[in-house]
């Protein structure tokens, strides 16, 4: 039997990561699979590193921390300058020498998003409406240059998985450090998990089988919240303490 853990979207959610990797502890995994939007984030950014680096498991890098290592100096963001300002250049060279896809033990497929793309959910379409669950066929296409038996992609934070029709499993592990949010692109829209509980995967494979069992994990998140408020994310404040975007 092969056990692997399966984490993403850490947003520089230290205390989610704590608590996420005490609860790996207990389940001897042979490795720690990292599909990456690790750093950026209101919270501790450069905490999240040092335990990342000293870690040394397989990361792949997604699109926000794609932007801590790319965007213009003048961009704009007080969110990506207080992140920028509290890394030190070991740590950004780090992000930026993370790959943006990986093949585990020849038969895994890491990934932030989509095979394809950093920034395009791999389970939902945007519409104007919101978000819309894609059909198999879709899917199927999504990873067509993908030769591997097992896809993992983060990036939406909401847990899922499933078989496609070709026996392909898919797992995506929710996010580690943010429950819920809002994006504006390509069309506004939430994506929450009504809980603000740590999320991430165990991925069993035995005798052939993979099966994928979506963990949810306590920790302080009161903390994360008010840190979050001090770094003038009020937005992030109320996220992270209730997994909600906006109050029911
Ligand atoms: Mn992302």
């Amino acid at each position: 039997m092969k056990k692997y853990a399966i984490i993403s979207d850490i947003h520089g959610n230290r205390g989610a990561l704590e608590a996420v990797l005490a609860d790996i502890r207990t389940h001897a995994v042979r490795k720690i699979i990292n599909l990456g939007d690790a750093l950026y984030g209101p919270l501790d950014p450069a905490g999240t590193a040092e335990r990342l680096m000293d870690l040394n498991i397989m990361s792949v890098w997604g699109n926000e921390d794609r932007i801590i290592y790319s965007a213009p100096a003048n961009e704009p963001s007080p969110t990506l300058q207080y992140v920028r300002c509290r890394l030190n250049r070991e740590q950004v060279e780090w992000l930026s020498r993370l790959p943006g896809t990986a093949i585990i033990d020849s038969v895994l497929f890491a990934c932030h998003a989509s095979p394809r793309s950093d920034t395009e959910y791999f389970f939902w379409h945007i519409h104007p409406e919101g978000p819309v669950l894609r059909d198999g066929r879709e899917m199927e296409k999504m990873i067509e240059e993908v030769s591997s038996r097992v896809v993992l992609c983060g990036h939406d934070h909401v847990p899922r998985s499933l078989f496609l029709n070709d026996g392909i499993l898919v797992v995506d592990p929710g996010s580690v450090g943010l429950q819920a949010f809002q994006d504006e692109a390509p069309y506004r829209h939430i994506m929450q998990n009504h809980s603000p509980h740590a999320r991430y995967t165990i991925l069993t494979e035995d005798k052939g089988t993979w099966h994928a069992e979506h963990q949810k994990v306590a920790y302080d998140w009161e903390a994360a919240s008010v840190l979050a408020g001090e770094n003038g994310r009020a937005d992030w404040a109320f996220w992270l303490r209730t997994g909600k975007v906006k109050a029911d």
